[in-house]
């Protein structure tokens, strides 16, 4: 936020609750689309060295088997700044991005990439569909957890994809979050907070099944989906598999959850402790990544710009501003040197390795980094 906007806040309660029927994790209170996604949303996927070798990969698969043969179409719902479609608009395979987020689409129509701008749901595919003929392949990353219409957008799905067609998404998975403590994931872009057994009970519910699931190691723990027409294609062991290593967990029973919130509380003030003992032993701490996830830990821990004293992020639209809700005041990694600080609470746990190996020179001079997913420590 900028620093005019500070008393302009708007706070929603975070809160989730499983369902007592196919146990999808959800918010309890939505925050409606359009307050969050827009022509300046800041958040761009090639940010990441990992991700976007993550979506090249991605769409590199697409090219050698769906995608492979003439004629064939992929839509792409949250489509951000066009680095999965990049290499299948380079191949020359029809495509369709779809993001509401007009700066991130500018910056994918400038890689040669096709975007409508506007929120997938029904509607929208309707006139995809009547506009671009049927889909081969939609594909979703960490955006069907962003919808808190997720009937609308896969109502949509069914009415734009091909008879042989399949829906893949890509998501963080409940089962990692649960394990590692990753309570930072919990966020108001979040709402739905997808297992094998929620996805495969959404997917039934509006005429699909669930044909394929494989664990990714994106974003701290992901799995990505494969939804096909019944009877299409044949269903692969992995569901099973998976499904059963839920059960085992207990990943679909509230006491699980209960368990995961008290493990959350723990981490909260052991985290909250180690910043007040080094602010008091007089140690300077900054944070890194002005994240989405920094806001739901900065929040719930109540840590502000007195416990960290500013947030190094390589996004430029983000230097100068604040982080939400805590001022904390947000600033460019090229000044992270400038002295190094003594500590750096990362708030992107999930690019850790990128980051860590980025900022090598940190380490090398005596600074720590504190972690905090799946227990406070420092490294
Ligand atoms: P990242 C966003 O999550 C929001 P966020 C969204 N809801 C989502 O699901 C995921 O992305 C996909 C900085 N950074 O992905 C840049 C560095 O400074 O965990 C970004 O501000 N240096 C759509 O907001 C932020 O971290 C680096 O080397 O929690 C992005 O991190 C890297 C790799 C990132 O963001
Ligand atoms: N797929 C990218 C971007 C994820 S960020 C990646 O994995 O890195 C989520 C994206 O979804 C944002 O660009 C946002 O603008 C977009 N989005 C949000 N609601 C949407 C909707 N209803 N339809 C299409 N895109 C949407």
């Amino acid at each position: 936020m900028k620093p005019a906007e500070v008393g302009r806040e708007v706070f929603y309660n975070l809160a989730l609750g499983i369902c007592s029927s196919c146990t999808m994790v959800q918010q309890l209170e939505t925050v409606p689309g359009n307050v969050v996604f827009g022509s300046g949303y800041p958040y761009r996927s090639s940010g990441s060295a990992v991700m976007r070798k993550h979506f090249e990969r991605t769409a590199q698969r697409f090219l050698n088997h769906e995608l492979a043969g003439a004629g064939r179409f992929v839509v792409e719902i949250g489509s951000n700044d066009g680095v999965f479609l990049k290499p299948i608009s380079e191949a020359a395979v029809a495509h369709l991005g779809v993001d509401p987020s007009q700066r991130a689409a500018e910056l994918a129509e400038d890689e040669g990439v096709e975007v409508l701008v506007d929120f997938f749901d029904e509607d929208t595919a309707g006139q995809i569909r009547a506009t671009h003929g049927p889909a081969d392949v939609v594909y979703a990353a960490n955006t069907l957890s962003h919808l808190a219409d997720l009937s609308s957008a896969l109502r949509g799905v069914d009415a734009l994809l091909a008879d042989r067609g399949v829906l893949v998404f890509e998501d963080r998975y409940l089962g990692d979050i649960v394990t590692d403590t990753r309570f930072d994931q919990i966020y108001d872009e979040h709402f739905s907070f997808f297992t094998v057994r929620s996805a495969q009970a959404a997917a039934a519910r509006h005429g699909f099944e669930l044909v394929d699931v494989k664990r990714l190691t994106v974003h701290g723990g992901s799995v990505r989906y494969t939804l096909a027409r019944p009877g299409v294609r044949p269903q692969n062991i992995n569901v099973a598999e998976l499904l059963s290593q839920e059960r085992a967990k207990g990943l679909g029973d509230p006491a699980t959850m209960l368990a995961f919130a008290e493990r959350v509380q723990r981490v909260r003030g052991r985290l909250v402790r180690l910043l007040r003992e080094l602010r008091e032993s007089g140690r300077q701490v900054v944070g890194y990544g002005a994240t989405s996830k920094s806001a739901t830990v900065t929040t719930y821990c109540g840590i502000g710009p007195d416990l960290v004293s500013c947030i190094y992020d390589g996004s430029p639209a983000k230097h100068g501003k604040l982080a939400p809700g805590s001022h904390i005041p947000v600033r460019s990694p090229k000044t992270f040197s400038d002295p190094y600080p003594d500590y750096a609470l990362l708030f992107a746990g999930n690019h850790a390795d990128e980051i860590i190996a980025k900022e090598r020179a940190f380490r090398k001079g005596g600074g720590r980094w504190i972690l905090y997913s799946p227990e406070v420590r420092i490294v």
